[in-house]
């Protein structure tokens, strides 16, 4: 077992506009724990204003014991600035300061998620009932973009496998499938033709069960930005990127797999399980290195891991595949 992860001082990873004592929410949120309803204990400490301070109760040193075995949780977070001002997010515009500029302009309250497919308890449920209070964390995952760029990020939020279980699936759920919010009137990319509408992704159910997969609330402590995909995204960290749809509104158990928004667009540069993997190429570009955003050195590269540095956590889901087939 390998040794805890040495804990970064909050002052170090943290802007100083965003810093707040961790401690004092985590004694806020056991006191509100205590007798509290579901519902509005979530809904008390996931509040709709963006950047507003965020209750958890698990920081990164001391999340689940996978993560003990990741790296990335060494490596010096990105700056909110940096997360939250080169972002991808097509719906607000391709390029990569249009999220934190139009971003702003989406609602995200009221906000509903509707589960349906393969899965004993299916409806439509307010965001609310998504969000288990007792059991935010804080986990620093290397992000890893397929157009060869990455960060290290500090997400706040909780695994999707505990969410996906209260949905009971049944055995015929061999995939899940999420989809993005269709609001082309807040959403000003939704009028173009540049992606097929509204965004779709999509799991194998093994992979979405997989400790690491996360779904993601906040950032640094506080409520997602909706340039980071708010109210509730997926961050898949041993993936690429564009697996990490946002604003999700829909999640689907299916027997088959779905069709997914970059591998419909270009199915010969994004495949379904956008594994992160130095050994394939994309077609356009060499995946064996990346440039980490911030590093004052420009053109300076670091080797990209196989899984994103994740291999001893997930590679034991793709054993047997031609992983040049299933790229
Ligand atoms: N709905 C939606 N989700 C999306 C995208 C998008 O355009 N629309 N872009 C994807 C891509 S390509 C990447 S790299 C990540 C970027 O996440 P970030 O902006 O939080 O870094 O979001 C992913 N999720
Ligand atoms: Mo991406």
């Amino acid at each position: 077992m390998a040794a805890r992860i040495p804990r970064i001082a909050p002052s170090e990873i943290t802007p100083p506009e965003a810093y707040f004592n961790r401690r004092a929410f985590l004694t806020g949120a056991l006191a509100a724990g205590a007798g509290a309803a579901l519902g509005r204990a979530a809904a008390a400490i996931v509040p709709a204003q963006s950047g507003a301070p965020l209750t958890y109760t698990i920081d990164a040193a001391e999340s689940v014991e996978a993560l003990v075995h990741a790296p990335g949780q060494n490596e010096k977070p990105n700056t909110w600035e940096q997360i939250t001002h080169y972002n991808n997010y097509y719906e607000f515009g391709t390029g990569k300061s249009d999220p934190a500029e139009y971003a702003g302009q989406l609602q995200t309250r009221p906000w509903n998620v509707i589960v349906d497919g393969e899965a004993e308890v299916t409806g439509n449920f307010p965001l609310e009932e998504f969000l288990n209070p007792y059991a935010l964390e804080e986990r620093i995952y290397r992000f890893r973009c397929v157009e060869a760029w990455s960060m290290v990020i500090p997400w706040v939020g909780f695994p999707l496998a505990t969410l996906l279980k209260r949905f009971k699936p049944t055995s015929r759920a061999k995939y899940v499938a999420f989809q993005t919010l269709y609001r082309p009137s807040q959403m000003p990319g939704q009028r173009l033709d540049i992606l097929q509408w509204p965004y779709r992704e999509g799991l194998r159910i093994d992979e979405a069960m997989n400790p690491l997969a996360f779904m993601v609330v906040g950032l640094y402590g506080r409520v997602l930005p909706n340039q980071s995909g708010a109210p509730l995204r997926l961050i898949v960290p041993w993936k690429y990127g564009f697996k990490g749809i946002k604003a999700i509104v829909r999640i689907t158990f299916t027997e088959n797999q779905p069709a997914t928004t970059w591998s419909q667009a270009a199915p010969d540069e994004y495949g379904f399980y956008a594994n992160v993997n130095p050994n394939v190429p994309h077609p356009r570009w060499s995946q064996a290195t990346e440039r980490r955003i911030g590093n004052p050195f420009f053109h300076e590269r670091q080797p990209t891991l196989m899984f994103n540095g994740y291999a001893n956590e997930v590679a034991s889901l793709y054993k047997g595949m031609d992983l040049h087939r299933y790229f």
